[in-house]
């Protein structure tokens, strides 16, 4: 019989972690939670800049298997804030007593399959070793901190920050602070200290299509509606392509009039959600150049009205394609009509240096700043397997096997790493997170249950592995689902065409998490297509 000192590892306690623990607890298994930060929140943890809040709205960001907590729950608006996400996450670990299984301030260092025994020994950050059969990484896609590729970037004298490390306490009165970076951090971070600082000074190098989110309260009324009616919630947010809470259009953008398609897009702007005004407007925005163009022009048109300045507005006008993660705000635009809000674009005029006192552009001006903010996003997915070193069988890491690309079976198998799993690994959905999460641990957990009760083999030596030849069908689907996409000739995080370095390559299946639950079922009426036979 084969030692081992825990059924299963976790790594992470984030949304992931925190649903992976309970599924295997209730499965009556052992489960060790390993987790870096000194408590849970995962992403939500460490994210905990100034304005920081989920843009998928409040009603779908939550775990869907729980009707009572889902009815009691307190929210108040349409989308959750950063701490109170941290909060419900804190919640759902105190209510299914989840904590006692999780060790904090600790990370993941190494872990190394043993053939032989057929289990994998977990190295920690506090020297421990621990031994599993099996091992499941929750450690999300955007964890491993990106930091641009400028000279003399340590030696500014102020205070820096990044955002995907913020402290808990801070100050920016009377302070002039530069922010790097406006993805979907940067639009928030700057929106809420906009007001707060002495001067604020954006450096831009691709200005964003931000439409608003739309937030409000929700009246007592409309959570009494939601509260009636969660299941049908879930199920059509399970059966629709990003499970946003909107049905995906399939009107292609053309086939309406000039006059109607202004108001379709007038009518997504003042409802709110970046999600909502790409895919919920018109069917083709994202893969048609003339529809993207339309899609552009409202933009434009709408950023013209509200940035007084049109120096400043013609600066945040962006003219690639619409095709970078949809962004939503809450009065970013508004922000630049204030005196001491100013951006500058690093495209036509890079950062030559970053200095002690602040950052000098090509042009020779110098931006004199007490704070350096930096919210320049990650290396994602794949990127948050580097720092770790994962052995499978044959003696290869991870970073071997993927050397080429980060190919994985549905994002969840690699080949040669036996009863290993990723939750959210390369190759999984491009939805809102907590959906996708709970299909892929709920996935995994009936893997593992069924191979644990497999008689095949010996007793606690079931492998659960993905055939090589399916992995690659998987890629090749992956690819070709993005082949079209505007979003693969446009840089981002999302083809890991942000990272200085960095080989671009498919990160994200798009076939929609309605297309990927079918597949999931589709496999596992198929005698777990896909897998090695356990
Ligand atoms: P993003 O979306 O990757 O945005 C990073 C920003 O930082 C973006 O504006 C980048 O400009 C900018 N950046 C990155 N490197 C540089 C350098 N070297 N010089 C200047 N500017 C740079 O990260 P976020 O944290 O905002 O969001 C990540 C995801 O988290 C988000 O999509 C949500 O899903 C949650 P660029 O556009 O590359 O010119």
């Amino acid at each position: 019989m084969t030692s081992f000192d825990y059924d299963a590892i976790v790594v992470g306690a984030g949304f992931a972690g925190i649903y992976m623990c309970k599924k295997l607890i209730d499965q009556g298994l052992t489960v060790k939670v390993i987790e870096a930060a000194p408590d849970v929140g995962g992403t939500w943890y460490w994210n905990r800049y100034p304005g920081a809040m989920s843009d998928t709205r409040s009603i779908l960001y939550r775990y869907s298997w729980d009707l009572e907590d889902l009815r009691e729950y307190p929210w108040g608006r349409e989308y959750l804030k950063g701490p109170e996400v941290l909060t419900y996450l804190q919640h759902v670990v105190k209510r299914h007593n989840l904590r006692q299984y999780m060790v904090f301030n600790t990370a993941m260092e190494a872990t190394t399959w043993n053939g032989d025994q057929s289990t994998w020994t977990v190295s920690l950050s506090t020297g421990e070793k621990l031994k599993a059969r099996y091992v499941v990484s929750a450690v999300g896609i955007l964890s491993k901190q990106n930091y641009p590729d400028i000279a003399g970037l340590n030696s500014f004298k102020g205070e820096t920050y990044h955002t995907s490390r913020w402290p808990a306490t801070y100050d920016f009165q009377n302070k002039r602070v530069g922010v790097i970076g406006n993805g979907s951090t940067g639009v928030q971070v700057i929106t809420a200290l906009a007001d707060h600082v002495k001067h604020l000074t954006s450096f831009q190098r691709h200005p964003q299509y931000v439409v608003p989110a739309g937030d409000k309260e929700i009246s007592p009324e409309t959570r009494r509606e939601i509260d009636d009616n969660w299941d049908s919630i879930w199920s059509k947010a399970k059966n629709s392509t990003f499970a946003f809470g909107f049905k995906e259009s399939t009107v292609p953008t053309f086939s309406v009039s000039d006059e109607e398609r202004e108001q379709i897009f007038e009518k997504a702007w003042q409802y709110g959600s970046g999600f909502y005004f790409m895919f919920g407007t018109f069917c083709d925005i994202s893969y048609n150049e003339d529809a993207n163009r339309a899609a552009q022009d409202f933009i434009r048109g709408k950023i013209a009205q509200k940035v007084k300045d049109p120096v400043k507005a013609n600066k945040l006008m962006p003219r690639d394609w619409f095709a970078r993660r949809p962004l939503c705000d809450t009065g970013y635009y508004e922000k630049f009509n204030k005196p001491n809000v100013d951006v500058v674009d690093i495209k036509s005029n890079p950062i030559s240096e970053i200095t002690p006192t602040g950052i000098r552009t090509q042009d020779g001006t110098e931006f004199e700043l007490d704070a350096l903010i930096f919210a320049t996003g990650f290396d994602a997915v794949d990127g948050s397997y580097k720092k770790l070193s994962i052995v499978g069988a044959n003696q290869k890491t991870l970073g071997d096997a993927w050397k080429e690309a980060p190919e994985s079976y549905l994002g969840i198998s690699v080949p040669e790493f036996p009863n290993f799993f990723m939750v959210l690994g390369p190759n999984s959905p491009f939805t809102n997170i907590p959906p996708t999460i709970e299909t892929q641990v709920e996935f995994i957990s009936d893997m593992i249950e069924k191979a644990n009760q497999s008689g095949t083999i010996k007793k606690n030596q079931a492998i659960v592995e993905a055939e090589p030849t399916a992995t690659k069908d998987w890629c090749k689907q992956c690819d070709d689902l993005s082949a079209e996409s505007l979003f693969r000739k446009t840089d981002s995080w999302i083809f890991g065409a942000n990272v200085a370095g960095k080989k671009t390559s498919v990160l994200f299946y798009f076939g929609g998490l309605a297309n990927y639950r079918k597949a999931l079922q589709e496999l596992v009426e198929n005698g777990n297509r896909g897998f090695k036979p356990f």
